[in-house]
């Protein structure tokens, strides 16, 4: 077809500024998980958005770290670092409020290909004129190629992305079939749904220390029968994990069982079993197994 478009469009920003729920929003679909705690996503995972003559491939990353401290954290940082060799648009997402945005001069100046800066969660923001002064400033220090204030909690101004972005979009085929809408296959997202539970119920060090491994995926005419490992790197985080009587370890499955129903329209079976699986988010071979980035 002719003049038909389509790219790589990547959203990266630091941890917790509300990139995931962008995706979200921008897709239509829950393809990532979101928690209040910084670093909840850990891999690149595309949202898809096909029309008549576009194709949009969105990438939401993981939040940018300065200095990661484990095997872990500099895969996430790689996922980043891939993401933006492929884009042909990046979504700069920036929250309100956010300080110390000296890297972002930085980050322009790294990448050769449009930037548009999204200033997110102005529902924070009562006042407007506020908002616009902000959107001001933004413009004169870093003169990205545009910047878009929105809510992607509340939906709002977020239809405003695609057409920014259709005006950057080279002209190419499609990437990807039509009516696909991710590159990740269903039981990544059955563990990413497992893994929300835990960041959501747990605190401190124990969702950071926690990785999900599917161990089993049976789909039959009328249930999805799934039994997934939770692994720990401590005797004790699997204590935690567990919990009195194994009451919190049941709440993350009820929860978990809860919206793999949504999310695959479909009676879902779930086991989930702890396991201690020391330091593994030191251990490169491992990392690798569990699908990161090496
Ligand atoms: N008030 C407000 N909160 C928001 C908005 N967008 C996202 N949030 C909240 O910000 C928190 C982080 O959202 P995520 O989408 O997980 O952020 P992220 O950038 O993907 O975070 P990491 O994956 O950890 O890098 C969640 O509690 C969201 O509900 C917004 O527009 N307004
Ligand atoms: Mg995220």
């Amino acid at each position: 077809m002719s003049n038909f478009k389509s790219g790589f469009i990547s959203i990266i920003g630091k941890p917790n500024v509300g990139k995931s729920t962008l995706m979200n929003q921008l897709v239509g679909e829950k393809l990532s998980i979101i928690t209040s705690k910084a670093q909840t996503t850990r891999h690149r995972i595309m949202g898809i958005i096909t029309g008549d003559d576009f194709q949009v491939v969105y990438s939401d990353t993981p939040g940018i770290i300065d200095d990661p401290a484990y095997k872990l954290q500099e895969s996430m940082m790689q996922f980043v670092r891939i993401s933006l060799e492929d884009a042909d648009v990046v979504l700069l997402v920036i929250e309100y409020g956010e300080k110390n945005l000296d890297y972002i001069s930085e980050k322009l100046a790294q990448i050769d290909v449009p930037v548009i800066i999204i200033l997110n969660k102005i529902d924070l923001e009562q006042a407007q004129d506020k908002v616009l002064q902000k959107v001001e400033e933004l413009r004169q220090q870093f003169n990205p190629k545009a910047i878009l204030p929105l809510s992607a909690l509340h939906g709002f101004n977020t239809q405003e992305v695609l057409p920014l972005i259709k005006d950057f979009l080279p002209e190419h085929p499609a990437y990807f079939p039509e009516g696909e809408i991710t590159d990740k296959p269903e039981r990544f997202f059955a563990s990413e749904i497992i893994r929300e539970k835990i960041f959501v119920y747990y605190k401190q060090e124990v969702p950071y220390a926690s990785e999900v491994v599917i161990m089993s995926f049976k789909e039959q005419k009328n249930i999805i029968r799934i039994i997934a490992d939770i692994l720990v790197e401590r005797e004790s985080q699997k204590g935690i994990m567990i919990g009195k009587g194994g009451i919190a370890l049941k709440s993350v499955g009820v929860a978990a069982r809860r919206d793999m129903e949504a999310f695959f329209d479909k009676q879902v079976y779930l086991e989930l079993y702890v396991k201690v699986d020391k330091d593994w988010r030191k251990n490169d071979k491992k990392l690798q197994k569990f699908g990161y980035q090496g």
